[in-house]
C-alpha cells in the first residue's frame, strides 16, 4: 500500500493555572501573596525523519495531545511546563491546516520541524496581582487552553527527475531499464496506479532519483484519470522527461499529445509547467522508416523543444538521454516551492475565551426562574475565590468580558433572579 496522506487531530497542552497562595512564616501572620505562575502547555511539534518512508502510522492513530502545564503553587513556585509531543514524519511531508487549507510547513530535510499546535500560556499566580490598594489578591489567572488543530499530512516523493506522458507510452519500461525498480509494465492504459521511484543505476551514470507516475490524460487537472492526484509527487522534481509514443500505435499525434499534457500541467500549476522539460520520443524501434522520425523531431524542434529518440525496449538512445539529464541536474538549482507558506502568527495559536460559545437556558424551580449558563468556565471558576471581594470582582469582570451579563439581560433577567454556572449559583443584581 502506498500511504501518502493522513489527517490527524492535534491538541496542545493547556497552560497551568496560576497559584493562589499566601506566605506563611513563623511570626509573620499576614504574609504577602506568593502563588507562582502556571507552567506553559506542551506544543505538538512535527519533525521530519529521513529514516521514515510512509505516513502509515498516522492512518491508524489519529489523535495526539501534548501534556498540560502544572499549576503554580505557594512560595512563588512556577508550575511545571508541559512536555512537548514530537511526531515524526518522513522527510518530504507537507503539513496543511485542514480548516484553512493553507500550508503550515514543508518539512524537506531530516530534522526540519514545526510547531503544529501551540501550547497555552500558564496563568499568572496571585503574586502578580498585589497593588497598593489590594494587598491580598485572592485570585489568580487561569491558564490559556492549548491550540487545537486538524492537520493534513501529505508526503511528496523527493525525486530529481519526473517522468510524465500519456498512459502506455513507456515510462515504466524506461524506469525499469535504467534503475533497479521493478514497476508493472503492460500494454494497456493506467498500468501504473501509484508512483514508482528508482535510483539510476546504469553504465556508471551518477545516481539520481526518477519518479514514474501514472499516465496523465486530458482533463487531469479537473480530476479525470489518475494523473492529477499524483502530480504532486513530481512537484519537487528539478526537471521532467516528457514521454511520447512515436510509433503511432494508438493512432495518436506525438506533438498534439505533448501540448495536451503541458496544458494540463499548466492548469494544475504554472510553476510546474515551467520546470525544464526534455522530450523522449519513445518506441522508435517500431518505426521502420527513419524519415518518419526526422519529421516528428522537426515538429518538436520548431516548437523549441529538445528531443531524444529512444527505445526503452531495446535501450537505444538511453545514453544520450541520461547524460543530458545529468548535465541539466548539475545546472538547475533547487526548484522554487510551488506554494506559499502560511505566515506563522502568534495570534493564530491562542484560543480566545471570548470566542467560546455561551448558551443560556431558563429553568423553572420552586424559587422561581433559574438562568443556566453553559460554556467553558472551568478555568475561570478554578481561579476564583468566592469568599473574597476582589476575586469576585475579577470574576464579574470576566463574565462581563465574555458577554454573559449582556446575554442574561437580553433574555430578560430581573434583579434577584438566580444564575447558575456549573456548580455556582448567585443572585443577579444589575
Ligand atoms: N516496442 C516498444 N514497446 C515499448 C517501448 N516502451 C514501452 N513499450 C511497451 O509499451 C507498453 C506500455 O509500457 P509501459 O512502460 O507500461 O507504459 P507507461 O507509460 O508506464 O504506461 P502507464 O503506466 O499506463 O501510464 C508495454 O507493452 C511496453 O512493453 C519501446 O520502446 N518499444
Ligand atoms: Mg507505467
Amino acid at each position: 500500500m502506498f500511504i501518502d496522506q493522513a489527517q490527524i487531530y492535534l491538541t496542545a497542552g493547556n497552560g497551568g493555572n496560576g497559584g493562589m497562595s499566601f506566605r506563611h512564616e513563623k511570626y509573620v501572620p499576614n504574609g504577602g501573596p506568593d502563588g507562582g505562575n502556571g507552567g506553559r502547555g506542551g506544543d505538538v511539534i512535527i519533525e521530519a525523519d529521513s529514516g521514515l518512508r510512509t505516513l502509515l502510522a498516522y492512518k491508524y492513530r489519529k489523535k495526539y495531545k501534548a501534556e498540560s502545564g502544572g499549576p503554580g503553587t505557594g512560595g512563588r513556585s512556577a508550575g511545571k511546563a508541559g512536555q512537548d509531543l514530537i511526531l515524526k514524519v518522513p522527510s518530504g511531508t507537507v503539513i496543511k491546516d485542514k480548516t484553512t487549507g493553507r500550508v503550515i510547513a514543508d518539512l524537506k530535510n531530516d530534522g526540519d520541524r514545526v510547531i503544529a499546535a501551540k501550547g497555552g500560556r500558564g496563568g499568572l499566580g496571585n503574586m502578580n496581582f498585589s497593588t497598593s490598594t489590594r494587598q491580598a489578591p485572592r485570585f489568580a489567572q487561569g491558564g490559556v487552553r492549548g491550540q487545537e488543530r486538524t492537520i493534513e499530512l501529505e508526503l511528496k516523493l523527493l525525486a530529481d527527475v519526473g517522468l510524465i506522458g500519456f498512459p502506455n507510452v513507456g515510462k515504466s519500461t524506461f524506469l525499469s531499464r535504467v534503475t533497479k525498480a521493478k514497476p508493472k509494465i503492460a500494454n494497456y492504459h493506467f498500468t501504473t496506479i501509484t508512483p514508482n521511484l528508482g535510483v539510476v543505476d546504469y553504465k556508471g551514470y551518477s545516481p539520481f532519483v526518477i519518479a514514474d507516475i501514472p499516465g496523465i490524460i486530458e482533463g487531469a487537472h479537473e480530476g479525470t484519470g489518475l494523473g492529477l492526484q499524483f502530480l504532486r509527487h513530481i512537484e519537487r522534481t528539478k526537471m521532467l522527461v516528457h514521454f511520447v509514443d512515436v510509433s503511432g500505435s494508438e493512432g495518436r499525434d506525438p506533438s498534439a499529445d505533448y501540448n495536451a499534457i503541458n496544458k494540463e500541467l499548466h492548469e494544475y500549476n504554472e510553476k510546474l509547467a515551467d520546470r525544464p522539460q526534455i522530450v523522449a520520443l519513445n518506441k522508435a524501434d517500431l518505426l521502420s522508416d527513419p524519415e518518419e522520425i526526422e519529421l516528428i523531431k522537426k515538429e518538436f524542434e520548431d516548437m523549441g523543444v529538445e528531443t531524444f529518440v529512444i527505445s526503452a525496449a531495446t535501450g537505444s538512445g538511453l545514453d544520450k538521454l541520461l547524460s543530458r539529464c545529468t548535465q541539466l541536474l548539475d545546472e538547475i538549482e533547487e526548484p522554487e516551492p510551488l506554494f506559499d507558506l502560511e505566515p506563522e502568527e502568534e495570534v493564530l495559536y491562542t484560543k480566545d475565551f471570548k470566542d467560546e460559545p455561551i448558551t443560556v437556558t431558563i429553568e423553572n424551580s420552586r424559587d422561581g426562574r433559574v438562568f443556566v449558563v453553559e460554556g467553558d468556565f472551568e478555568r475561570l471558576i478554578n481561579s476564583v475565590n468566592f469568599d473574597d471581594l476582589d476575586s469576585v470582582g475579577y470574576f464579574q469582570r470576566m463574565l462581563t468580558d465574555r458577554g454573559v451579563f449582556k446575554k442574561l439581560e437580553e433574555m430578560g433577567i430581573q434583579d434577584e433572579e438566580l444564575v447558575r454556572l456549573q456548580d455556582i449559583e448567585f443572585e443577579y443584581f444589575k
